[in-house]
């Protein structure tokens, strides 16, 4: 394999060159109504939904690219069972609390559970056929899923990471991802977060210690590069 690498802050991407569409995948975390649709879950709260908004069209562009080329594609959907037998209760007191009760009726169905419309992926951002879907209780996307299995079995080693929030579910999804040694690079104007300054914040963590986490790029960059 030739090596191929994308300009990357703090460091060249992948740390080795190696990167293909056979070992790597992008994974669109949570692009789902109830994190950036009027009347979803992040509305409910109060957030400014032009937040999480903000990186759909990136994301359409890096898909639209990467599709044809063949590289994996993995959407994930943070959500419930319907009995809220994996819903924690701590989790639950917490929404409540603020007036977004998860598992509670809201004007996108009940929030946070899945099969309501609220959870559905956002349809600019819809799931490909045969791409694959990783439905998650949690934040990370490695917890309580398949997730692993599925990138060992595919021999994926590089992590294209999208979605929202940056500071919540797409961070816990990196550090867990870098934690079992797949080289990451988050895609920053694929991202969003409830608070700009959290976004920001979530940005520059990744960078200390020489890639604590693996690397940032943004879109255009990646696919200015992509072999
Ligand atoms: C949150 C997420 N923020 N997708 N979920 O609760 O980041």
């Amino acid at each position: 394999m030739s090596e191929t690498f994308i300009p990357a802050d703090p460091y060249p991407w992948p740390f080795d060159g190696r990167l293909a569409p056979g070992n790597t995948a992008l994974i669109v975390i949570d692009m789902q109504t109830d994190f950036c649709g009027e009347g979803g879950y992040v509305d409910a709260m109060g957030y400014d939904l032009s937040l999480t908004r903000a990186p759909i069209g990136p994301i359409a562009q890096v898909l639209a690219a990467l599709r044809p080329r063949g590289y994996t594609i993995i959407h994930t959907r943070e959500g419930h069972r319907p009995d809220l037998a994996d819903l924690p209760a701590n989790k639950r007191w917490r929404s409540q609390r603020i007036g977004a009760g998860i598992g509670d009726a809201g004007p996108c169905g009940r929030i946070l559970v899945r099969g309501e419309p609220g959870w559905e992926i956002i349809p600019e951002l819809a799931p490909a056929p045969g791409e694959i879907v990783i439905d998650k209780p949690g934040k990370g996307s490695f917890c309580a899923t398949d997730l692993e299995l599925i990138l060992h079995t595919r021999g994926i080693r590089n992590l294209l990471l999208a979605g929202i929030t940056t500071d919540v579910c797409v961070h816990t999804t990196m550090r867990e991802a870098n934690d079992r040694g797949f080289e990451c690079l988050l895609l920053e104007d694929c991202c969003g977060a409830t608070d700009h300054g959290n976004h920001l914040a979530a940005i520059k963590m990744i960078k200390m210690q020489g890639g604590v986490f693996g690397a940032v790029a943004d879109a255009a960059t990646l696919l200015a590069h992509l072999p």
